[in-house]
């Protein structure tokens, strides 16, 4: 058992949620993480909500256990998913790249728990005031679209500054980042990185061996220039796209550029084209396993460490 708040508010075995990766994140990793005790979420990534409602129909064809979606507020489609959750009765929904501020009210009349994803300070202070139920506080090790400040940085500044539950991601792939993150005045932990090398994600091949074989220093961010940087595993796409950076090509040809790159990634496997979203931490992943085994290694490691610092460490306290 791992009880915290964000057990308590989710009603789930341990405080884990499985980052709501875009064309990543279906119904059966969802399901499977949920199956695990934590929190799986379904992407709604830039899909219409057509596809989404199967997604969710699915995942509970999969599972009894709570399950959620993450939409992605830069999507065109992000105001017809709002509407599909409190349609769908969806238990827990996340959020990220916006503020979801007007669809907070029709999400808690649905009774809906509400869990933005946040990369600063102000914008956690400002989701409490608008009625989030938890944040997720993300650091800029994460894969993805991506803040600025680190998690080490920003989780306990971020803990200090609302009263909410806070949810630390960035970085985190095995117990010793769950311990640190309780440190950091985290109750919880979301992960992404690591379960793009699970048994039940369903990407292409090539995208999980370049996680398996990434190294510390082998993601790059990109995308500074149009305010929406994002890291991914460094190949041809990334060194194209920096160099566009440097040299001076504009904001809208950039993202003409990265148009359909993480479908090519995800689904066609193109080592060269495609834009393979991972953490700085896919440098530690060394195997592909189940999200069972993945989410009983997080907390069983991280209470044994919590439990146990002097015998584990060698830290003594006098
Ligand atoms: O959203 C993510 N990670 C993502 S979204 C995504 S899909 C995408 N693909 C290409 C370009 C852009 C997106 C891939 N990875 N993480 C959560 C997150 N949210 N990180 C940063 C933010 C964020 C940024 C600004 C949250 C709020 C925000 O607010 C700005 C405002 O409106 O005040």
């Amino acid at each position: 058992m791992f009880k915290t708040r964000v057990t308590d508010l989710l009603g789930v075995e341990f405080p884990i949620l499985q980052g709501g990766m875009a064309w990543v994140a279906d119904a059966g990793l969802a399901a499977a993480v949920s199956n695990a005790g934590g929190v799986g979420l379904i992407a709604g990534g830039s899909a219409p909500a057509e596809y989404v409602r199967e997604q969710i129909r699915r995942c509970r064809t999969l599972t009894d256990k709570p399950f959620g979606v993450n939409i992605m507020l830069m999507s065109p489609h992000a105001a017809d998913l709002a509407q599909l959750m409190i349609d769908e009765k969806v238990p827990v929904v996340t959020t990220g790249a916006g503020s979801p501020g007007k669809y907070m009210e029709g999400w808690k009349a649905a009774g809906i728990k509400i869990i933005p994803v946040i990369p600063s300070v102000a914008l956690a202070r400002r989701m409490e005031r608008m009625g989030a139920d938890a944040l997720v506080a993300e650091g800029c090790e994460a894969g993805g679209h991506i803040g600025e400040i680190t998690t080490m940085c920003l989780v306990p500044q971020v803990a200090d500054a609302v009263d909410i539950p806070v949810i630390a991601a960035g970085g985190i792939a095995d117990g010793r980042g769950v311990a640190a993150a309780l440190m950091l005045g985290a109750e919880g932990v979301q992960v992404g990185t690591r379960f793009l090398a699970s048994c039940e994600c369903n990407i292409h091949d090539n995208y999980k061996q370049l996680v398996l074989a990434a190294k510390d220093t082998d993601s790059a961010v990109t995308g500074r220039m149009t305010g929406h940087p994002v890291r991914s595993v460094r190949n041809k796409f990334t060194r194209k796209l920096a160099d566009f950076e440097k040299n001076g090509g504009t904001p809208e040809e950039f993202e003409e550029l990265s148009v359909g790159s993480l479908r090519k990634a995800v689904v066609d496997g193109d080592k060269e084209n495609g834009s393979f979203m991972a953490g700085q931490i896919a440098g530690m992943v060394q195997e592909i396993k189940p999200c069972k085994q993945i989410v009983q290694e997080l907390f069983g490691d991280a209470g044994e460490l919590i439990k146990h610092l002097e015998q584990k460490r060698g830290v003594t306290i006098g």
